[in-house]
């Protein structure tokens, strides 16, 4: 605990909350300015106005569970049912089993993190995130020494997640982190933000967070964590696995096949502020650098 990261970021940082909560709305509101304008003065005024970029913010879907218009996860997250909650930690483990998330929630100790999070299509903010390293969580059911990767998988209830009775992508959504990358102490499990009970929409009752990684990496509402020997294969890698690898580090040389990943609009930062460049790792190179060494994040992206 009180891991001291390089690139401490303060509460003058934080994305303001109404604008986290609502960047859809600040999105589509910016969208429909740039349509009023046409290719007018306010259009040329804005040196990133990238026709591809703004429907790649618009049309971003950050929880296909509840649907893939952007404004379905905000419409139907409330649906889920998140108490009770049982999380089953399976596999390479000493005590496999089905963990309630209140008997979890008893042993973890809360603190806040403050992080980026820089989405793979090029936006950004900074939350201000309430929850417990996943080291924690994994030591209470203890790693066996075979073990290299952890799996995650997010709940499959169609039911209340209406997304899910689509086949958009194949349920449930899974990621995967190498051993080493989800003991490292920036890598956490969020259980609330802003200081509030993380809500549905992002994820309840609890997220993974890994600060250095796209966003989709932060797999929410998960359900069963597999400590295993083979590299999980993740959805979008799954799904398109010329765009998306299984690391997903933050790394501004190396473009999506579709779009620079060089710069990123940062929300809050005014509807036609200029985008500002991505670092790598997302910022926090020093700490997780060495993770990487001799590794050709080209080929592995
Ligand atoms: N289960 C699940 N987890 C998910 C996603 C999703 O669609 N389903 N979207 C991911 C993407 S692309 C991003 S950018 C983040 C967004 O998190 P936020 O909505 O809390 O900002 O969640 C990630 N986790
Ligand atoms: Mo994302």
């Amino acid at each position: 605990m009180a891991y001291r990261w390089t690139n401490r970021l303060s509460r003058a940082d934080v994305t303001p909350e109404a604008l986290f909560m609502n960047r859809r709305q600040v999105m589509a509101a910016a969208v429909a300015g740039v349509g009023l304008a046409g290719i007018g003065a306010r259009a040329t005024a804005d040196e990133a106005l990238e026709p591809n970029a703004w429907e790649d913010i618009t049309q971003y879907n950050n929880f296909y569970e509840f649907g893939t218009g952007k404004g379905d996860p905000v419409a139907y997250a409330d649906a889920l049912t998140t108490d009770p909650w049982t999380v089953t930690i399976d596999g390479m483990v000493d005590t496999p089993g089905d963990y309630s998330f209140r008997d979890i929630m008893a042993e973890m100790t809360i603190e806040e993190r403050i992080y980026r999070l820089r989405c793979v299509e090029a936006w950004s903010m900074v939350v201000p995130w309430n929850g417990f390293e996943l080291a924690d969580l994994l030591a209470m059911a203890g790693v066996k020494p075979d073990a290299r990767y952890v799996r995650f998988e997010t709940l499959y209830r169609p039911e209340e997640m209406r997304g899910q009775k689509y086949r958009t992508i194949e349920w449930p959504y899974v990621e995967g982190l190498r051993l080493d990358e989800a003991l490292h102490p920036l890598t956490i499990m969020a259980t609330g933000i802003y200081g509030k009970t993380i809500p549905n929409q992002n994820g309840a009752p609890m997220r993974l967070v890994v600060p250095w990684k796209y966003g989709f990496k932060s797999i929410k509402s998960i359900v069963r964590i597999t400590l295993t020997d083979q590299e999980p294969l993740n959805t979008w890698q799954q799904i398109l696995p010329n765009e998306y690898g299984f690391y997903a580090n933050v790394n501004p040389t190396v473009d999506h096949p579709r779009w620079s990943q060089a710069t990123e609009r940062k929300i809050g930062g005014g509807l036609f502020s200029k985008r500002v460049p991505t670092l790598m790792f997302n910022g926090y190179e020093e700490d997780v650098a060495s993770l990487y060494e001799g590794m050709d994040l080209r080929k592995f992206y």
